[in-house]
Formats: C-alpha cells, structure tokens, sequence
C-alpha cells in the first residue's frame, strides 16, 4: 500500500499537470486506504491549485490550463465529498448561511470547498453561486433568516464588493442582523477589520471554526 504522503503528493501533482482523468483512481486508492480525507484535499488538491496559480501569475499556464487543473480538482473531490459528508455533523439547530461569490468574480472553487466544509459541519448553506449580485445576498438572507452571510472574493477589483454589502446592510439598518464573514486569495483578516465584517478566515476548515464562533457554538469563545 502507498503512504499517505506519496498519495497526497501525487493528488498535488496532477492537479498542477492537469491529470482530470487519472487523478481520479489516485483518490480511489486514497480512499481505499483509509486516509484522512481533509488531509487529501488540504495539502493535496488545493496545494496543486496554487502551484497552477503561480505558473498562471507568471503566464505560463494560460487560463484553458487552469481550467483543467479546476477541472482534476474537482473529479478528485466528487470522489471525496461522499465520505466527508458521511461524517456530517448532527445538530439540533441547522444554522443557515448564505454563501457566494461577489459581484464579478466568477472564481467558485475555493467558495466549493467552504460549502462542502460547512455542511459536514452542520451548517444549512444556501449556495447563490458566483458573480453574485450584493442585493441578492441581502434579500435572500432576509427570505431565509439566515444568521450569516460568506462572501467570497479572489480579485482585488471584486473584494470592494463586501465593503459595499456591509455599507447597504448598515443603511438598511439591518447591520445586526447578521454575521458577515469573508475569505478568497483576495483578502485578509486587515482588510475584514478595515471594512467592518465579523470574521475572516484563510482555509475552507478554519472557516468552519469561524462560522462556529459567530453563531455562538464554539468552546472556546463560551456562550454568547
Ligand atoms: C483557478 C483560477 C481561475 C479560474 C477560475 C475557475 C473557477 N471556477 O473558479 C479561471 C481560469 C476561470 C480564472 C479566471 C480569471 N482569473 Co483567476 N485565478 C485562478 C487561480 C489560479 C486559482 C484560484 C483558486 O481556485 N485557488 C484554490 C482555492 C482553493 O483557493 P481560494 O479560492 O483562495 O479559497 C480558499 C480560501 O481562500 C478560503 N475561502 C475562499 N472563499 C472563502 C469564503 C469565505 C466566506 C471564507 C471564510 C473562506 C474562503 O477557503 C478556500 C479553501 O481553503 C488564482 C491564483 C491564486 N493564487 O489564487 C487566479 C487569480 C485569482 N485570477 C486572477 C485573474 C486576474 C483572473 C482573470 C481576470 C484572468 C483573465 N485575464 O481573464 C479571470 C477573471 C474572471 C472573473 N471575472 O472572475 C488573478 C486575480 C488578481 C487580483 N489580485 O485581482 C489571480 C490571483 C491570478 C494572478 N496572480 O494574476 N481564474
């Protein structure tokens, strides 16, 4: 049997060298193995991905390369998703949160990765998708009650966006009403603090921990 780290190595590799249909057997035996799934995905799929975006920084991958990477990437997690959400979290409150991708930005692969991360994690996602209108974040967590708001950004003329959303919340005068929270290759925890959202987080786990505290349910930040 090949170890976890030589399986999680190659999973990296063939998203980087845009191997769609093979990657799909190494995540078979990955599974088959018995390993650690968040591992495989983590360290796997989404260190492949960046290996891909700075070949693409530096223009040597072009945007049907990187495409096909989102591509293996996304083969190698319909082969992991069934087994993470096998171990989705019960909870007596499903807490609902609202998750897209701003305005202009069609990037959804990181905002993917959250949702599945979410949903293991007992939250209800309504997913509204990518290039999403600030509006229809609004009024669907309104039509929902949902109590947060994830807004995912991976471009510097994008990430604007969720300043612009917490300023229409704030002159709706609904600011309180929900939890914002942000992340994408755009931002960071200074411009969540710069623009006033609740909480940023750098990975698709992390941001469960996140979405956890703003509802209240984490350990470590007690009841609130
Ligand atoms: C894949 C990719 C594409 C794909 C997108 C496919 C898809 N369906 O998503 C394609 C090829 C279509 C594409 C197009 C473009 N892209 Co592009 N793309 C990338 C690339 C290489 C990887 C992004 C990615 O998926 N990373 C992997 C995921 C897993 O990471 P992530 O998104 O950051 O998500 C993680 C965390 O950030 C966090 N997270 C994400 N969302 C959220 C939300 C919440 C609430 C929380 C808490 C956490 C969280 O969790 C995730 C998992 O851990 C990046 C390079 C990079 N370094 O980011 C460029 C990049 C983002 N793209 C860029 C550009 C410029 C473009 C184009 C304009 C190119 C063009 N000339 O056409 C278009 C834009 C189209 C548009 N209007 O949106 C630039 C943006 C520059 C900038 N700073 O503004 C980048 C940075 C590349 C570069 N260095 O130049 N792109």
């Amino acid at each position: 049997m090949r170890s976890k780290e030589e399986l999680i190595q190659e999973l990296s590799d063939m998203v980087f060298e845009m191997e769609d249909e093979e990657i799909v057997e190494t995540a078979e035996e990955y599974v088959q193995a018995g390993y650690d799934v968040q591992d495989a995905i983590m360290e796997g799929l989404v260190d492949g991905m960046s290996r891909a975006g700075v070949l693409f920084a530096e223009e040597e991958y072009y945007v049907t390369d990187v495409l096909i990477c989102s591509d293996a990437l996304n083969e190698a997690m319909a082969v992991f998703k069934p087994l993470l959400l096998e171990r989705k979290e019960e909870a007596d409150q499903r807490h609902k949160i609202v998750l897209g991708t701003v305005e202009g930005d069609t990037h959804d692969i990181g905002k993917n990765l959250v949702k599945v991360m979410l949903e293991v994690g007992g939250f209800e996602v309504i997913d509204l998708g990518r290039d999403v209108p600030l509006d229809d974040f609004i009024d669907r967590a309104l039509e929902e009650e949902a109590e947060l708001i994830g807004l995912s950004a991976l471009m510097t003329t994008t990430m604007t966006g969720m300043k612009t959303l917490i300023e229409r919340l704030e002159e709706r005068g609904i600011r309180d009403r929900f939890k914002v929270m942000i992340g994408g290759g755009a931002v960071s925890q200074y411009y969540c603090d710069e623009i006033g959202a609740d909480g940023y987080s750098e990975d698709a786990i992390e941001a469960v921990a996140l979405a956890k505290r703003l509802v209240g349910e984490s350990e470590d930040e007690g009841e609130s």
